[in-house]
């Protein structure tokens, strides 16, 4: 290709175009980041215009470099490029649709309602917005999610003679935010582990985060940290420099066997002469002089808004535009070879990056016969992913170090560990680093592959941000979080969790699930395996609890309306509801049981995920939960936050309403109410209320 660099005029035409929509964008919506787009307008143009293989007609070909701007702050910088390569819009469909994906007057509209181009980039709403990103750092570990998951698709995909079928290259951009979250060390240090030389970072050493210099806060060497992770490290001294921008990402290109790092010195609001270097700059409209000052600054015209001069689209397509056309051309030709020769492996392609399941992916589903010993549910999960996970070529994952207590090791033969000698490797361990295990799985999932991650149900905290994230993304990720209640027993209140299970239901599109035993876990994991765009939560149990006889009982196939009756004596309405998940469910039975003798018609609704069961027509739920039957009684091992909606106020929570304590299972059942006696006690408590209420 001929060096842009030949042609010094449009290189800095295009380089200021980037910075003045930016400039203009955040003065009409009075809000926003101007000063980092203006900054980092050359390094994102040298990249995208020399270097990035993406093809603006078809912003999802699923070889095409990914660019994160985990600096989601400086939206504006990724908007103007979309705008200014003519990236096109795709449907939820995957449909390529000839209209822009960033029109112009969407960036007139910057951060106003249904504007394409919202305050921080959001994933599935513009196209070419490779993740969401804004909460800072969380850009970098999707990066290194991407990486694992084009490493991981290459070793499993690519077969003489496509060796170089899937080669896609990750690029992110960040800043002193991004490094300074303990997220970006977690993502740094696995990536350096894994030698993953299809990871490059840019880190913007601009030395100011909003409170000021960040001589405040920061003063860590950072390219000796990142030696230590591992990584190759190199230096741009001017980040207007498009010269030794392109050395740099020529020596990432030409680095195999690590991840790279460029760090960037640039000055924030560059040509703007008063906010310069200014942490004013970072999050507030320059001011209409000062704009004016910016453009004199560029050679721009003063009083032109939202201006793309002559030549400016023509370069990018004559540039960034064709090249990626071509390499994405070339790509699906080989792609037709490739499916001529492996017909078998086309099809599994395909369908990964169309999230659909192979044929028979539940085939050979282990089932739990009645079992009044039973087995805690994380067992019964293991068995059940190994069975899927052997049928779903495509489904990855692991745990952050608590493989063997969360079960969510596959042993099958072949699964294999994935590190960097063995990129094929089905088992990740993604080591005591929760948060970036999220948005690690989240990155694999924007990449296509079923990801999966484990770890108790307490560390689930250390991975929210993430989790919350996959939700807002609308990512299929599945978190297997275990141990999952005070029956951890001798841990302690630390490793008990309380409040884990009301938060995550708290995260919208979140679908949890807290399955009651072995056969409910068959189908959670049922349900699990066919949702497209919701991450769920397996809520599992760490001590054994009794499969349920179902001969007796409803048949579990109910989970999958989030709730439902299990147990219900007689005809009629019944005097009092007892709900309960997960380990708590027996309890319920047994209660159920002891009431029955005593002329009360009790019924048990088995309630593994409030949120499909909130998705039921309501006809539906006024079967399981009879408006007129106001004598409920939940029970759960977890903070009883939330449960008023389901028991209504006249009804009972047994729940959690302190933090735990360390003794033995038994004893902490005692001191915490959760006996059959206390569940009995409290459902004749809400007959004798609902009598009373009747008689007056
Ligand atoms: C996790 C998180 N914490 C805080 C913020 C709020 N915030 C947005 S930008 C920013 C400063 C970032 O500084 P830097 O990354 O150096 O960006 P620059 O100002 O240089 O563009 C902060 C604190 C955030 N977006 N995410
Ligand atoms: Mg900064």
């Amino acid at each position: 290709m001929t060096p842009t660099t030949a042609r010094p005029d449009l290189d800095t035409l295009c380089v200021n175009t980037i910075r003045t929509l930016a400039m203009d964008a955040v003065q009409a919506a009075n809000s926003g980041h101007p000063g980092t787009p203006m900054a980092l307008a050359p390094v994102a143009y040298c990249l995208w215009q020399q270097f990035l293989r993406f093809d603006p007609q078809d912003p999802i070909w699923p070889n095409r470099d990914r660019f994160v701007l985990s600096a989601g702050h400086a939206s504006m910088l990724l908007y103007s490029l979309l705008h200014l390569t003519g990236v096109k819009a795709v449907s939820k469909e995957y449909e390529t649709l000839g209209e822009p994906s960033v029109p112009l007057d969407a960036i007139k509209k910057f951060r106003q309602l249904d504007s394409r181009c919202p305050g921080h980039p959001e994933y599935r709403w513009t196209s070419g917005v490779e993740t969401t990103t804004g909460p800072l750092g969380q850009g970098l570990a999707n990066s290194v999610g991407m990486a694992i998951a084009g490493r991981w698709q290459a070793a499993y995909f690519c077969r003489p003679p496509f060796e170089d079928l899937i080669n896609f290259n990750v690029y992110a951009l960040c800043g002193d935010g991004c490094m300074m979250e303990g997220i970006s060390a977690e993502a740094a240090s696995l990536a350096g582990h894994l030698k993953l030389s299809n990871l490059c970072w840019i880190y913007d050493n601009n030395h100011i985060t909003i409170e000021g210099n960040t001589a405040l806060t920061f003063t860590d060497d950072i390219a000796t940290r990142f030696i230590g992770h591992g990584w190759n490290v190199t230096r741009v001294g001017d980040a207007n420099d498009l010269e030794m921008l392109a050395r740099a990402f020529r020596t990432f290109l030409n680095t195999r066997d690590r991840p790279t790092l460029i760090i960037v010195d640039s000055h924030i609001a560059y040509g703007a002469p008063n906010k310069q270097d200014t942490s004013a700059a970072h999050g507030e409209p320059l001011g209409e002089e000062e704009i004016r000052l910016a453009k004199r600054h560029y050679g721009c015209p003063e009083d032109a808004k939202f201006s793309v001069p002559d030549g400016v689209y023509e370069h990018f397509q004559q540039g960034m535009a064709k090249r990626g056309k071509e390499l994405r051309d070339a790509w699906f030709a080989r792609v037709k070879e490739y499916r001529a020769k492996y017909p078998e492996l086309a099809d599994q392609f395909y369908r990964l990056h169309h999230r659909q399941l192979p044929e028979g992916w539940d085939r050979n589903l282990p089932t739990f016969p009645a079992d009044a010993k039973g087995m805690a549910t994380r067992d019964a999960s293991g068995k059940l992913l190994n069975a899927i996970a052997k049928n779903v070529p495509w489904m990855i994952g692991g745990s952050a170090d608590l493989g063997p207590s969360c079960k969510t090791r596959l042993t099958f033969d072949g699964a294999g560990d994935f590190s960097s000698e063995s990129p094929g490797g089905r088992n990740l361990h993604f080591g005591i680093r929760e948060h970036s295990m999220g948005a690690v799985l989240n990155g694999i999932a924007l990449v296509k592959a079923r990801a999966y991650g484990s770890t108790f149900l307490i560390f689930s905290d250390y991975a929210k941000p993430a989790i919350r994230l996959s939700a807002l993304m609308e990512l299929p990720v599945i978190y297997v979080f275990t141990h999952d209640s005070i029956g951890v027993g001798e841990d302690g209140p630390t490793h008990q969790p309380v409040e884990q299970v009301a938060a995550l239901r708290g995260i919208p599109g979140l679908i949890v699930l807290r399955p009651a035993d072995a056969a409910e876990t068959a189908e959670a994991w049922r349900v699990v395996m066919q949702l497209h765009h919701e991450p769920a939560a397996l809520i599992l149990t760490r001590q054994a609890v009794p499969t349920i006889d179902r001969t007796k009982y409803a048949p579990a196939s109910g989970v999958r309306r989030g709730a439902y009756v299990l147990a219900d004596a007689g005809e009629g309405k019944p005097d009092v509801i007892l709900l309960g998940t997960g380990s708590e469910v027996v309890f319920c039975l047994e209660a159920f049981e002891k009431l029955r003798g005593d002329g009360i018609k009790p019924r048990v609704v088995s309630m593994p995920s409030w949120e499909l069961f909130d998705d039921q027509p309501l006809e539906y739920r006024d079967s399981v939960l009879p408006p007129a039957v106001r004598a409920r009684v939940s029970v759960e091992q977890a903070s009883t936050f939330g449960w008023s909606k389901y028991v209504g106020d006249t009804g009972h929570s047994i729940g959690m309403r302190s933090f735990g304590a360390s003794a033995p299972l038994k004893q902490l059942q005692q001191k915490f109410g959760f006996t059959v006696e206390n569940v009995v006690e409290a459902a004749r408590e809400q007959v004798r209320q609902a009598r009373r209420r009747a008689e007056r």
